[in-house]
């Protein structure tokens, strides 16, 4: 097996929409291409199609069950609806997980219709209604007469807001029902009536609400929903909170200023993912440099190689550079799914395969380990080397990181294509079928691959008549070499912004294999990593790996060398089915896994950057 080292800068070296963006047609302008929304595409591969299963039968159930049985998530709407006695209990802002979950349950039911699913939500959906004040506030903390609304800018009531849009427009466009998008536009109309020019300021502690309103404002046409987003956002940077540490909140400079991410890791990916929006449909490129800004400051100084950010528990976000410690990082599991929603929004406004490169280690690295291979248990915190005592549970106090998976994984076929007027985007190689129009003709695209095992993807193309398109097919940054085909026959294709470009008529049945060499990567990263400083990391492909104490007692000794080699097998009985990599070493026998399946055996240790004796 070849030995490779890269050097990558920081983790990394950057080597050159909502879950469904749904632009509108006057959103166009800025954008280089649209996604196709997961509605139309059908996951039929082995490694997404069985967790998509897994998701409904199960991620579903258990979150559910928390938010019903096992914890007051539901009885507090319930008795702020007055339908039962009791008070509030809980954390402040937990509304946000029963939207949360009833918007993962939207985005199972578009591909799984499930009628007692449907019903279990109606019956929430009609205690939230319930729960709802004459004048349209919602938010059952403080319905429960704990305090003053709107008197604590941190309080996570625009955050629930948001949750509560994204959760209607989900179920709206899951079964075409609209009592939840009447109680969030009754919520959004309370909030439009009490903040904006000549009303009261505010600064929204967590972001959320910004990209929500830009949702809403394309479900509904209302205008005034999308002034309402780019007002807030405005807002931030000209001291109107009373913070002790603005940086932490994302508003202690104008978002049109910003250079460097700071603060709470989740409320920054939200923001950005606002700001993307709002630059989208208010058709407004002044946001765009300062995205451009953000995000090479993340990636180039404060992303883990798994995707992951925000090192520090202490504030759940961002430290200085190269600060990227392993066995503390904190990497929230929401973190790497707002990385996937931001880096989908840059791509599709700058149409650049570097995005996606990103979007794809968020994906199969930091964001998938939040869930286990059973489906119901789930890491909130997701550190890149334990002793063994981390571990995923089945809920948390606060739950953002299980209701986010459960919203996150039904929508994933989201980022596989994406259009433009005339160009099919292959973004993502996932086993699928979808049907896209591309200059007025109906193309029916199957995609079939056993990635992330195997580079070798193949997509027939059936157009309903000859027609002529661009296909971008994603060359992702890892691949050093690929072979293309077009019906058997080699093609030269230039490259585009990352994507090889084949420009042709297309006919029934044409078929486009895409050869991609997949070895063993030896990673280093940047030396002002000091925590990586002698350390090197296994990847494959976009699967970053880790050593687990289960496969390797002695893992406290462990450490590779430059006459390590490598050989990998496909066991399609462990651990759900993966590739392991076995690292030979004078010493002996090293078994790496993938990442995201760490934790889900035997308690132990486990570790990602190994010790390398040059
Ligand atoms: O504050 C709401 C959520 O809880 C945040 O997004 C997470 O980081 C956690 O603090
Ligand atoms: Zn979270």
């Amino acid at each position: 097996m070849k030995f490779y080292q890269l050097l990558l800068s920081a983790a990394l070296t950057i080597s050159n929409a909502t879950f469904a963006a749904n632009p509108s047609d006057q959103d166009l302008s800025l954008l280089k291409n649209q996604p196709v929304n997961f509605a139309k595409v059908k996951i039929t591969d082995k490694f997404w199609a069985p967790r998509l299963q897994n998701h409904a039968k199960t991620t579903l159930a258990a979150g559910l069950d928390q938010c019903i049985h096992k914890t007051h998530r539901v009885d507090n709407f319930a008795v702020a609806a007055g339908k039962k006695e009791g008070k509030f209990e809980g954390i402040f802002y937990d509304d946000s997980d029963l939207y949360k979950m009833i918007e993962g349950a939207a985005y199972s039911l578009i591909n799984n219709p499930d009628p007692a699913l449907e019903a279990r939500i109606d019956s929430i959906i009609n205690l939230i209604a319930a729960a709802q004040m004459p004048d349209g506030y919602l938010m059952t903390y403080y319905i429960l007469g704990n305090g003053e609304r709107w008197s604590d800018m941190n309080m996570h009531e625009m955050y629930c807001c948001g949750h509560l849009i994204e959760a209607a427009i989900a179920y709206y466009d899951a079964t075409g029902k609209k009592t939840l998008l009447d109680v969030a536009t009754r919520f959004a109309d309370h909030i439009d009536r009490t903040f904006g020019p000549g009303k009261r300021d505010w600064v929204p502690g967590h972001e959320e609400i910004e990209l929500a309103l830009v949702k809403l404002y394309r479900t509904t046409g209302e205008k005034r929903y999308l002034d309402l987003a780019t007002w807030l956002l405005d807002q931030r940077g000209h001291g109107k909170a009373d913070w002790s540490n603005p940086n932490y909140y994302q508003d202690l400079t104008p978002v049109r200023d910003l250079t460097e991410i700071t603060g709470h890791a989740v409320r920054a990916m939200y923001l950005f993912t606002g700001m993307a929006d709002a630059a989208t449909a208010a058709q407004d490129s002044s946001y765009l440099p300062a995205l451009d800004r953000l995000w090479n400051d993340v990636i180039g100084t404060k992303m883990y190689i798994t995707g992951g950010i925000g090192s520090s528990g202490a504030n759940e976000g961002f430290t200085k550079p190269y600060d990227l410690p392993n066995e503390t990082a904190y990497c929230e599991t929401c973190a790497s799914v707002g990385m996937i929603l931001w880096n989908q929004r840059m791509n599709m406004l700058r149409g650049e395969a570097k995005y996606i490169d990103i979007l794809e280690r968020s994906l199969y690295n930091g964001a998938l380990a939040g869930v286990s291979l059973s489906g119901d248990r789930f890491f909130y915190v997701n550190p890149l080397a334990s002793n063994g005592s981390h571990h995923r549970q089945a809920w948390y106090g606060t739950a953002c990181c299980p209701s986010q998976i459960a919203r996150f994984l039904p929508s994933i076929g989201n980022y596989i294509y994406a259009t433009s007027n005339d160009a099919l985007w292959v973004n993502l190689f996932i086993g699928s079928l979808t049907t896209v129009e591309l200059n007025g003709t109906n193309v029916l695209v199957n995609m079939q691959t056993d990635y992330p095992w195997n580079g070798f993807v193949r997509l027939q193309v059936n157009p309903s008549k000859k027609t002529d398109f661009e296909m971008r097919i994603r060359i992702p940054g890892w691949c050093k070499n690929v072979k293309l085909k077009v019906n058997e026959n080699k093609v030269k294709t230039k490259i585009d912004n990352g994507y090889a470009v084949i420009s042709r008529k297309w006919a029934k049945g044409d078929i486009v294999t895409i050869d991609m060499d997949m070895p063993v990567e030896v990673v280093a990263a940047d030396p002002r990593v000091e925590a990586n400083q002698g350390r090197r990391a296994i990847q494959r492909g976009p699967i970053v790996y880790c050593l687990e104490q289960t496969d390797n007692p002695d893992i406290a000794n462990a450490a590779l060398n430059a006459n390590t080699s490598f050989s990998i097998t496909q066991d399609p009985r462990m651990l759900g089915g993966i590739v392991y990599i076995d690292a030979k070493t004078a010493s002996g026998t090293l078994r790496f896994i993938p990442y995201y399946t760490w934790d889900n055996r035997e308690p132990g240790a486990m570790e990602v950057w190994v010790p390398y004796k040059e």
